[in-house]
Formats: C-alpha cells, structure tokens, sequence
C-alpha cells in the first residue's frame, strides 16, 4: 500500500476515514513540532539533508531519499502489511486470531508497555540533541539526522497506537511522552540508560551498536504480540532500526581502524602515546564498550519478572523470533538462573527477561568478533571483550554485587578501587571529548576515525550529505 503523502499526517492506516483520530492526532502534531524544535538536533533547522523517508512500507518504498529540512520530515503513521489470518502465536491464547482491538482486561499491561517503548524513542534524539556540532563528518553528521529523524517516527509509531486503541489515557501518556526529557531530574526518562548523556560520537557509536540492538530485540519480541497493530508497527520499524546499528557497528569499526593506523605509525600500543597523536586508544574503547553494553543488559528488567510472565501469559509480549522455539505455552519449563546464591530453578515465563537478554547478548558478540579481527590482522594482541553479565549491573539478582568484567566475585572495596580500570573515568571522558571537533569540510574525516568503505545509498563517501546554511 502507498503511503498517502497529501495528508497532513502521511500514513497508511487510513486515517481520512477516522475524524476523530485524525484531529487528535493533528492536535498532537504541532506538539511534537515544537517538541523536536527545541529538543532536536540544535542549530541545523535550515540544513539540507540527504535523508531516506518511507513512501511505502514494502521493499520499494521504505527508503527513498532525497534532500530535506529535518523540520520539514514527513514523520508519519505507517504499519508493515497484515498477515491474513494471523493467529496469536504463544502463551495461553496461542492459537487464537489476533486482536485488532485491546482486550479490555489486558489494557494497562499493553499501555505500560507501548509507553514504555514510546518513552525511549524520543529520550535517544534529546540525549543526543548537540552531538550535531562536534561531527567528525558530514557523511557522519548525516547518519546522526538519520536516526534522529526515524527515533522521531518510532515516537509517532507508539503515538498513533496511544490515540487510536487507549482512548483519553492513551492521549494523556502521548502528552507526557513529551513532557518527560532525558536526564530531567524532575521529569526523567523512564529506563535508565535513556538518561545517560551522549556527548561524544563514541558514546553515540557505542550507543547505537548496543542500545539500538536491545531496540531490535524489545521489538522483535513485540512484533509477535497477539495485538496485530502493535505488531505490525513493530514489524515496520524494524527495518528502520537495522540502519542505526549499521552507524553503531561502523563508527566503532572505523575508530577500531584508525587507532590501529596510529598504533602502527607510533610502534607502540601504548595508550598516552596513542592519545598523543589524537586517536583514541583501545582500552578507552573497552572501557567505553563496558559502560553501554552493561546499561543496555539493564534495559531488559530483571531476571525473575512477573510482568514478563504475565506479557508472555497473555499474548502481550513474546520472544524474539518466536518460531525458533518448540514450547510456545511454556507453562510447564524451568530455566536454571545464576544467581549469586547459586543456580536456581525458576519457571521459564518468570525468565523471559532474560531469554531475551542472553539472545541480545549472543547478537552483540558479532561486531565485537569483527572489531577483533581487524586487531588481529594488524598484528595486536589487545582483544575487545563484552564482560560477564554479573558485571557492574544496577537493575536485577546481580545488582550492586561487586565483580570484575570476568564475573568473579570482589571485595567491594577491590570493586570500587579497580573500576576507573574498567569503566570511563572523568579523565578519559575529557580525553575523548577533547578530539571532538567539527569537520564539515566534504570529504573530510577527523583524526580520531577512519572514512567509511562507502557512501549512503551508492553515493560517494565523500558527498555533500549536509549542506549546512
Ligand atoms: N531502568 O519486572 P521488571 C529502544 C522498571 S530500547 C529503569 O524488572 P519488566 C531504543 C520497570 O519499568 C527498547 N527502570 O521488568 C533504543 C518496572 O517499573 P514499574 C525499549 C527499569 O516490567 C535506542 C520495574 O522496574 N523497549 O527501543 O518485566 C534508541 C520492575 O520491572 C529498568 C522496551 O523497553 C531500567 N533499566 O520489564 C531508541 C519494551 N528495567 O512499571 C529506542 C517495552 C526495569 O513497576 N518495555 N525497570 O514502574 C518492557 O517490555 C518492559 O517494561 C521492560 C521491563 C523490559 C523495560
């Protein structure tokens, strides 16, 4: 279906035909605008952009490109096509057709979860709201706007499911998923890590290759919901969310391979001599991998959860790619849980929390494999490693036991005197934030991170993709 690019809110749900959905919506529209103006990428409003948009949600239409003012972004309204006769696929409704409406008794469970994935979409565009102006590129400062502008819409996905299915609560939790703001000491965000700063482009390439993964597995999981919209919204923005891990997966690719160059020119691995000719050196990459990759295990909730037992229950919620698994009901399984008291037995539905996590985990492996290999070919011993999953947690069993990244357990006090070893310090933040200088030159690339191998959509890597007013 093609997305209707007359209306004032482009979507393909049809919306002409539901006056009193579209004027809500529109209502809340001018909202998100000022929203975005003043909690958007600062300072580029009358930038050109090289921006993909969807015109259609299928394999032609996701992402066409072309040149934009990000406040002029068509954000819109679109779900991935309906599976005809779609049934719901686990728990104890397994069998049954999907909702097309919320059951009643199931609607705070639902709306708890689609405001919590609502919440996160614009907390990323406000935690990064002044990267813009310490690019390392204009290909890079492009792929920021991108992600921003897709956060935007992944924000309308979970908008559109708030007006249309949750009536004048939905509306109030759409209202206040602009009213809460990353970091807001009286109004935060509403998961932890959406309320950590990203100030450089390490942390946002750290970011999107972690946290934008537990995005993808969180909405792998919901796009099997027996609720079809929300699972058809989540199909969709999943191909969007492949990109973003894309800019992840490169960023620290292209810093991995610069570092390396210095390595070899300087003959040492030695980080201060690294530092001294302007890249960043591996174990501040390590480090840097240690903080994000432990708050995004947080972002799952905790190992035992009733919540997540219940969601699985009743269809809310399932596992990502849930065909792979034998036993959809899951009412009889056990899962053996590490905890600090030992390994306990603990009903699987309790455990989908970190069924969920363990994959996420597994995924995260690949580019820290790949990171390695370019290690390896260039003839360093040094190897990235994702810690143990005990280490430097704050939300679940293993919240605020002291162990190293191997998982071995600490004296609190070995703990806190060892952590600037594992975790940035102030100094190495500084470091880092110190390289952060704006190149907007075509072409150009700062010191601290190699070019990319290629352009966006076939262009050259060193095309104009921001031309700045
Ligand atoms: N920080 O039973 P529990 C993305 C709260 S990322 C603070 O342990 P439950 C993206 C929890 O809310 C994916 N609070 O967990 C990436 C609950 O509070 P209430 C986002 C936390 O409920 C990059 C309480 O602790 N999607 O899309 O089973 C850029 C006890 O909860 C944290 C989703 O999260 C934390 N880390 O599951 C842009 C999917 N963890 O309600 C976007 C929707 C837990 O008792 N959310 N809490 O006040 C869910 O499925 C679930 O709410 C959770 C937690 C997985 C978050």
């Amino acid at each position: 279906m093609t997305i209707n690019y007359s209306e004032r809110i482009p979507n393909n749900v049809g919306l002409a035909t539901d006056r009193a959905l579209q004027r809500a919506l529109e209502h809340w529209q001018p909202r998100f605008q000022d929203w975005w103006r003043e909690m958007g990428p600062n300072d580029f409003a009358a930038a050109d952009v090289y921006l993909r948009t969807a015109t259609g949600v299928d394999a032609q239409g996701w992402a066409t490109y072309g040149t934009v003012k990000m406040p002029e972004y068509r954000w819109g309204i679109f779900l991935a096509e309906p599976v005809a006769e779609r049934t719901i696929g686990f728990g104890d409704y397994m069998g049954q057709p999907v909702w097309q409406q919320v059951p009643g008794e199931l609607r705070s469970q639902f709306r708890r979860i689609v405001v919590t994935q609502g919440d996160t979409e614009p907390a990323s565009v406000e935690q990064q709201h002044l990267l813009g102006h310490s690019c390392p590129s204009l290909y890079d400062l492009r792929n920021l706007f991108q992600v921003n502008v897709e956060e935007g819409r992944h924000l309308w996905a979970m908008v559109y499911l708030l007006h249309a299915y949750f009536g004048r609560d939905g509306r109030e939790e759409a209202e206040e998923l602009l009213a809460r703001h990353s970091g807001d000491v009286d109004k935060p965000r509403i998961l932890a890590t959406f309320n950590e700063p990203i100030s450089d482009w390490l942390s946002f390439f750290m970011f999107t290759y972690f946290t934008d993964r537990v995005g993808k597995f969180q909405l792998k999981s919901l796009a099997e919901s027996g609720l079809d919209p929300l699972s058809r919204t989540c199909r969709f923005m999943l191909t969007e969310e492949a990109h973003h891990m894309f800019v992840g997966e490169t960023g620290v690719g292209r810093i991995v391979k610069r570092t390396l160059e210095v390595m070899k020119e300087v003959g040492t691995d030695d980080p201060q001599a690294v530092r001294a000719h302007g890249a960043i050196d591996l174990p501040t990459v390590q480090r840097y991998m240690h903080f994000w990759f432990t708050s995004s295990l947080d972002l799952y909730g905790s190992e035992v959860s009733s919540n997540a037992a219940s969601s699985f229950a009743n269809g809310i919620k399932g596992r990502p790619d849930e065909s792979q698994y034998q036993d959809h009901v899951c009412s009889e399984a056990g899962y053996e849980l590490d905890t600090p008291r030992g390994n306990d037995c603990i009903s699987l539905r309790n455990a989908m929390n970190e069924v969920l996590r363990e994959a996420y985990a597994k995924d995260c492996e690949i580019g820290v494999k790949r990171w390695n290999m370019q290690i390896q070919r260039a003839g360093f011993d040094f190897r990235l490693a994702l810690p143990n999953p005990r280490f430097h947690r704050s939300i679940g069993v293993w919240a605020g036991v002291p162990s190293n990244p191997e998982g071995h357990g600490i004296s609190q006090e070995e703990y806190e005197k060892r952590l600037p070893e594992w975790m940035p310090a102030a100094a190495d933040r500084a470091f880092v934030r110190s390289l952060m200088q704006r190149v907007v030159e075509p072409g150009k690339m700062a010191g601290w991170i190699a070019p990319p191998d290629r352009g966006i959509n076939n262009l050259a890597a060193d095309y104009e993709y921001v031309r700045l007013a």
